[in-house]
């Protein structure tokens, strides 16, 4: 973190709570965005924010910064959240998502919101762009990182894999990868299904060249730990195979595809208030 100590793992816990009442409140307000996305990736977002970026929310274009590209852009809510957080617009501003002319839009847009390195939403690209950034970055001779999220039902497209053999074949060492692994897409599959949107991803990505390294995208040692080995990895992308639950923190939308992208009415956001209210 740019000018604050490491905020420590209960403080993350409390961080990652709010950013998950300002989702699902900021979906409400808005009467439209995803839910059940942007829940499974607060950790790793929090970790990200908090703890893994080389970032300054006061000087969100600061030429040294490490980049990060969201990939799954239809969890942009869970990223304005957390950006939200540490500073980089005021959290009041999350109750204007989504709507025509605010700064956060239903996916998100380098052209209009600070500290966003990539547009996204038309999934399978953001690992590509990833790949020219950290390539740009090792020409020009800079330290900075750059991590891409995806998600595992993304992980069907087929850019996704020409990326992968892109990364490991320049031995990409500075770019990170994170799969978003909820098993859980837009439409029909129930949760556990007989075929998750990707199945055995740690063998593809491993066969593909990259260093893989599998954990529990909840836990925050996990997630912080992951980090610190990708960073002592030369010569290969490493990717962080993160297992989550879609819909994380609220009983009736866990693991459920029906809340992909669901607005809550009054009663069930009184509901998972209460449930967040209580998580530790
Ligand atoms: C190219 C493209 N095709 C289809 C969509 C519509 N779409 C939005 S989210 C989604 C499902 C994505 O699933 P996953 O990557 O697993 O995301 P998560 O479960 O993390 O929300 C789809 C098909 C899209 N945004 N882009």
């Amino acid at each position: 973190m740019i000018g604050s100590a490491f905020p420590g793992n209960s403080d993350l816990t409390e961080i990652a709570r709010n950013v998950r009442i300002n989702i699902i409140r900021s979906v409400h307000h808005a009467k439209g965005g995803h839910l059940g996305g942007p829940f499974s990736a607060v950790e790793l977002l929090v970790s990200l924010y908090f703890h893994e970026l080389r970032i300054d929310p006061q000087n969100p274009s600061w030429e040294e910064r490490d980049r990060f590209i969201l990939s799954k852009g239809h969890s942009a809510i869970g990223l304005y959240a957390v950006m939200a957080e540490r500073g980089f617009f005021p959290k009041e501003e999350l109750m204007t998502f989504d709507a025509i002319d605010s700064r956060l839009q239903g996916h998100p847009d380098m052209t209009k919101t600070p500290g966003i390195d990539m547009s996204s939403g038309s999934l399978g690209q953001g690992l590509s762009a990833g790949i020219g950034i950290a390539l740009g970055a090792r020409m020009l001779g800079k330290d900075c990182r750059t991590y891409v999220m995806i998600g595992d039902g993304e992980a069907q497209e087929g850019q996704i894999w020409e990326a992968a053999f892109i990364a490991s074949r320049y031995k990409l060492d500075n770019l990170v990868a994170i799969l978003d692994n909820n098993k859980v897409q837009q439409f029909g599959w129930q949760y556990p299904m007989p075929l998750p949107p990707i199945d055995h991803p740690a063998q593809k990505f491993e066969a593909f060249g990259w260093n893989v390294i599998e954990i529990n995208g909840h836990d925050f040692k996990e997630i912080l730990d992951a980090f610190a080995a990708a960073k002592k990895v030369k010569g290969k992308p490493t990717i962080i195979i993160a297992n989550t639950i879609k819909g994380k923190g609220i009983s009736f939308a866990e693991g459920k595809y029906q809340w992909h992208a669901r607005v809550p009415n009054d009663e069930e956001l009184a509901q998972a208030l209460v449930e967040l209210e209580k998580a530790g």
